[in-house]
C-alpha cells in the first residue's frame, strides 16, 4: 500500500508509542534526555459535561473522569513520572503505603519498567479491585495491622535504603505528574473553571491541581484561577477539623487517612484560591455514587463520589463553570456497592411471557 492511500486520515501523526502525560507535557515536567519514559498512555481522560448536575447547581458542570486511566485511577499520572525518575536514578525497587489505588498504579508501572514493587497496605481495608491489581501486576503485597498513616510512617523509614525509591506523594515527582490533569482541563475549556471540586485524602491531588492551574496561569494559558474545594469523608477529616485523626473511618476506604502527607499543600491551595475544605458523610457519599451512575451513566468508587456529594452540599455556588474530579473507577470497589445497595436480579421463568410481565411492570 502506498503512503498516499493514508492521506485522508485527519489525525496528526503523533508517534504511537508516545502518548502519555510525559510526552504531552514534557516541558512542564522534570524530564531530561536521560529519563527513560515509563508510560501506559495515561491521561487524556474525558471531561464530560453533566446536564443534570448543571441544572441542579446553576453552573455548567463538567466531570473529569479519571477512572479511565490505565489502572483506573488518577494515580497513573503521577506514577508515570515517579517510576520514570526512579528508573533514571537506578532504583531496583519501588515502595509505597496505600489505601489501594497508589499500590495498583505503582505495581503496574514497576511491571512496565521491569523493577520490583512492594506495597504496604492496611489489612482488610483495601477494595478488592485494587488488591487484585497489585497481585496481578506482581507486587509484593504486605498487609499490616494498622491504618494508612502507620503504613506511610513505615515506608518513610525504608526510604533511606539505596536502590529503593518511595513512590508515595511525598515523592515530588508524583505531584508533578498529577498536575497534568489541570493542564488538560484548561486545554479543553480554554480556561480554568471558576470552581474545582475533588475528594481529599492524603491531599496530594488538590496540591497538584493547584500547582497545575497556577503554572498554566503563569504561562498565559489560563486567564483565571479556580477556587479549590476539597471534600473529606466526615469520619476522616483531619484538615477540616485541623487535627490529626488517630482512628479515621469511612466507607470510602481510599480516603481513610487521618494525617495527610500534603496537608500544607492543601491548606495553601485552599487559602490562596479562596476555596475550602469541607466534609460529606458516608451516606451522602453512597447516595451521590448511585445518583451519578443512575443519572449520568458514570460509575465511580465511593471516594470519588465525595466530589458529587460535595457539589450537592454546596447547592448553587457562585460560578459559571465547575469541574468535578472523579478519581477512580466504580469497578475498583464493587463490594461496597453490592453490600450497601439492595440490588438483586429479577428471577423469572425462561419464557417470553414472564419477561414481558417484568418489562410492563
Ligand atoms: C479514588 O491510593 O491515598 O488527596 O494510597 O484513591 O491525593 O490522597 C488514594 C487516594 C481520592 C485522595 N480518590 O487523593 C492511595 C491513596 C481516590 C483515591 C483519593 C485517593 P489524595
Amino acid at each position: 500500500m502506498s503512503n498516499e492511500s493514508h492521506n485522508s486520515n485527519p489525525l496528526p501523526a503523533a508517534p504511537l508509542h508516545d502518548r502519555g502525560v510525559i510526552s504531552r507535557f514534557r516541558k512542564y515536567l522534570p524530564i531530561t534526555d536521560a529519563t527513560p519514559v515509563i508510560s501506559l498512555n495515561e491521561g487524556s481522560t474525558p471531561l464530560i459535561h453533566s446536564p443534570r448536575l448543571s441544572e441542579k447547581s446553576g453552573a455548567e458542570v463538567f466531570i473529569k473522569y479519571e477512572g479511565l486511566n490505565p489502572t483506573c485511577s488518577f494515580k497513573d499520572r503521577g506514577m508515570t513520572v515517579a517510576i520514570s525518575k526512579a528508573v533514571e536514578a537506578g532504583a531496583h525497587t519501588v515502595i509505597c503505603a496505600s489505601t489501594g489505588n497508589t499500590s495498583a498504579a505503582a505495581a503496574a508501572y514497576a511491571a512496565r519498567a521491569g523493577i520490583k514493587c512492594a506495597v504496604i497496605l492496611p489489612a482488610g481495608k483495601i477494595a478488592s479491585g485494587k488488591l487484585v491489581q497489585a497481585y496481578l501486576y506482581g507486587a509484593k503485597v504486605i498487609a499490616i495491622d494498622g491504618n494508612f498513616d502507620t503504613a506511610l510512617k513505615l515506608v518513610r523509614e525504608l526510604g533511606g535504603i539505596p536502590g529503593i525509591e518511595i513512590v508515595n506523594s511525598i515523592n515530588p515527582h508524583r505531584i508533578e505528574g498529577q498536575k497534568t490533569a489541570a493542564f488538560e482541563i484548561v486545554e479543553e475549556l480554554g480556561d480554568a473553571p471558576d470552581i474545582h471540586i475533588l475528594p481529599v485524602g492524603n491531599a496530594g491531588n488538590i496540591t497538584a491541581y493547584w500547582q497545575g492551574y497556577r503554572e498554566f496561569h503563569t504561562a498565559g494559558h489560563a486567564k483565571i484561577l479556580p477556587r479549590m474545594i476539597g471534600f473529606q469523608a466526615a469520619g476522616s477529616a483531619p484538615i477540616f477539623h485541623q487535627k490529626v485523626i488517630d482512628d479515621p473511618h469511612t466507607i470510602a476506604t481510599a480516603i481513610r487517612i487521618g494525617n495527610p502527607a500534603s496537608w500544607k499543600g492543601a491548606s495553601e491551595a485552599v487559602s490562596a484560591s479562596a476555596g475550602q475544605i469541607n466534609i460529606v458523610t458516608d451516606d451522602e457519599i453512597l447516595s451521590a455514587q448511585s445518583w451519578l451512575a443512575l443519572n449520568e451513566g458514570i460509575f465511580v468508587e465511593p471516594a470519588s463520589a465525595a466530589s458529587v456529594a460535595g457539589l450537592f452540599k454546596l447547592g448553587r455556588p457562585e460560578a459559571k463553570r465547575i469541574v468535578l474530579t472523579v478519581t477512580g473507577h466504580g469497578l475498583k470497589d464493587p463490594d461496597t456497592a453490592l453490600t450497601t445497595g439492595s440490588y438483586r436480579p429479577l428471577n423469572v421463568d425462561a419464557n417470553l411471557a414472564a419477561i414481558r410481565l417484568v418489562l410492563d411492570s
